[in-house]
């Protein structure tokens, strides 16, 4: 190669680098999480279909290439993979400087509430959507538990919400959108947001935050094949 050539090459930062890549599908609202930052934030994005419901995230190439933990989502970007939602938000936050904590105060408390929500919130609710709506296990001592555990997680939030109109501040953080994640999706799982009425007013908040889709308008596999 000649020296004009190699003077002349682009710079890292010149280059183009490719839009990330949001290994997804359209009932992981852990996912969802992810996507709808993506999509609030105006970021050029493309969603890759993971077939779940066919084992795809099981799959020895899954976890050797994409990720060894087997777990959707995983946002590509320039070739390298980042898992966990909270942590996938958290990094897209620090780096857009949107929907993050304006203080140390502020970040703690959206921290816990990511936490509070993969542990509790999302947790919770997933495992009892799955069980009743794609495993169709019918209502067993499993589904009741998770119904209580639910509610109970609905209830703390929903108190939470009673005197603030979103998790941390007065505007939307990572938090809300962690938390988001399964909150609009249609399936029946016996439980009726209408009952947790701060909780509902948040949902509807957060769907009137400009650029917001559903999940199902957001990523591909929706409907299911019957
Ligand atoms: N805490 C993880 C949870 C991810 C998760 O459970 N994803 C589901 C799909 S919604 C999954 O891929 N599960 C596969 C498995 O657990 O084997 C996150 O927030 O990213």
């Amino acid at each position: 190669m000649s020296a004009s050539l190699v003077e002349n090459a682009p710079e890292r930062e010149d280059r183009i680098v490719p839009k990330p890549r949001l290994h997804c599908f359209a009932q992981s609202g852990n996912a969802y999480k992810v996507a709808l930052f993506l999509e609030l934030a105006g970021i050029d994005w493309e969603p890759v279909f993971v077939d779940f419901f066919n084992k795809a995230t099981q799959a020895p190439s899954f976890r050797a290439e994409v990720n060894a933990l087997g777990e959707i989502p995983v946002l590509e970007r320039d070739g390298v993979m980042l898992t966990q939602s909270g942590a996938i938000l958290q990094r897209l936050s620090d780096e857009t400087g949107l929907f993050g904590g304006r203080d140390a105060e502020e970040r703690y408390e959206i921290l816990k509430w990511i936490l509070f929500d993969n542990h509790k919130f999302t947790a919770q609710f997933a495992t009892l959507r799955f069980l009743l709506a794609f495993a169709k296990t019918g209502e067993t001592p499993v589904t009741e538990h998770l119904r209580g555990r639910v509610k109970a997680a609905w209830k703390l939030a929903d108190a939470h919400l009673a005197t603030r109109p979103f998790m941390v501040g007065e505007r939307a953080t990572i938090a809300d959108l962690s938390m988001a994640g399964y909150v609009f999706y249609p399936e029946e799982t016996g439980l009726d947001m209408a009952a947790f009425p701060h909780l509902a007013a948040w949902r509807d908040r957060i769907a009137a935050l400009p650029g917001w889709k559903h999940p199902y308008d957001l990523m591909p596999g929706h409907p299911l094949p019957a």
